[in-house]
């Protein structure tokens, strides 16, 4: 197969918010250099890296900043194992403030042509390398079924640099506008692939520290696998107009981290704290009907005992409000584990 061609570079845009809304209405995504310091970057690097390591994430015979993996640490959200390290990582204070460092949210407010929200929740990665029969590269998906709210744009950096080996974001450029896709059960984000063909055109690249994508959330995407040593970091945030809607699920810390009282009690400063308390914000229920398609799917898929189900059993398991659906996602995972 021949390797995706590099995403069309917008950095000499970025001043032109008109220029820039242009584009990113065309292809569905925009692909910007230096977005933030590159220091910025590799500070916090450097505070998640410490993190993993007091986990055991990390090789304790490399230098830490080398980011090498220990294999026999190998996880992934939602396992517990993953999270049990990964809300540290997920809390910390400096990660918080990159996504409303006054770069991106004045690039987003060029981009909208009006004041920017960036959303309170947002998510950080940490992709193992592949190995045997791990293999926690994100599936095929658009994003809009897990925001919902109006339209929204992700913004995704890595925490340092990401060749493509390392597991960098591809796009399907012009994908945008092909609407919400057909969903099945797969191990893309939470738990659901796209089932259908795949509209538009395969881009990649690779990333600096503090060079950023960004894309809409109809723009379908996934990771390329993690073919390093290393774990790849990263965070993805999502901004949209301040004067539109964003869906309840926006508002609340990342699902296993507590409640924000509970992440900002580990934080040294206040700057950043509940940054969006003084806005005018309009917040609706998430259309929760494209999970409920893939619970349904996923009980089935685990009754016949297909491992294809087990991404969609956990994230039940973890983020179900219903205690009847959590437990019986509970003994299928205990069956299909068992298999
Ligand atoms: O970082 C990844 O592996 C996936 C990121 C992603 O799917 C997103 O930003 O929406």
């Amino acid at each position: 197969m021949k390797p995706y061609p590099d995403f069309l570079d917008s950095t000499s845009l970025a001043a032109d918010g008109p220029a820039l809304r242009d584009r990113l209405a065309r292809d569905g995504y925009l692909f910007v250099r230096n977005l933030l310091p590159a220091q910025a970057i590799l500070d916090v690097r450097d505070r998640l890296l410490r993190k993993a390591a007091e986990g055991g994430w990390l090789d304790p015979t490399a230098p830490m900043n080398a980011g090498i993996a220990n294999p026999a640490a190998a996880c992934k959200d939602p396992e517990d194992r993953y999270m049990r390290v990964f809300r540290h990582l997920w809390c910390d204070e400096e990660l918080h403030r990159l996504r409303i460092h006054p770069a991106i949210i004045d690039l987003f407010t060029r981009i909208f042509g009006e004041p920017a929200l960036a959303h309170p929740m947002f998510v950080q990665r940490n992709i193992f390398p592949q190995a045997g029969n791990f293999d926690f590269t994100t599936g095929i998906h658009q994003d809009r079924v897990h925001i919902g709210g109006a339209t929204n744009y992700a913004l995704w950096m890595p925490l340092g640099s990401c060749p493509r080996e390392k597991g960098a974001l591809a796009v399907a450029a012009g994908s945008h506008t092909a609407g919400v896709l057909p969903t099945k059960v797969g191990t893309g984000a939470g738990g659901m692939d796209i089932a259908v063909p795949i509209p538009g055109t395969w881009v990649t690249g690779a990333f600096n520290p503090g060079d950023g994508l960004i894309f809409q959330d109809t723009t379908v995407h996934k990771a390329l696998p993690n073919r390093t040593r290393e774990i790849r970091m990263s965070f993805d945030a999502r901004f949209q107009p301040l004067s539109q809607p964003i869906a309840d699920v926006n508002m609340t810390p990342y699902a296993g981290c507590g409640t924000w009282e509970d992440v900002y009690a580990t934080w040294e400063k206040p700057d950043g704290q509940y940054f969006w308390k003084d806005f005018p914000l309009e917040i609706v229920p998430l259309d929760r009907s494209h999970y409920e398609r893939r619970d349904a799917m996923a009980f089935e898929m685990a009754e016949r005992g297909d491992r294809q189900a087990r991404d969609a059993i956990l994230r039940i398991i973890q983020r179900d409000k219903d205690p009847a659906k959590r437990s019986r996602a509970e003994e299928l995972l205990g069956r299909l584990d068992a298999a």
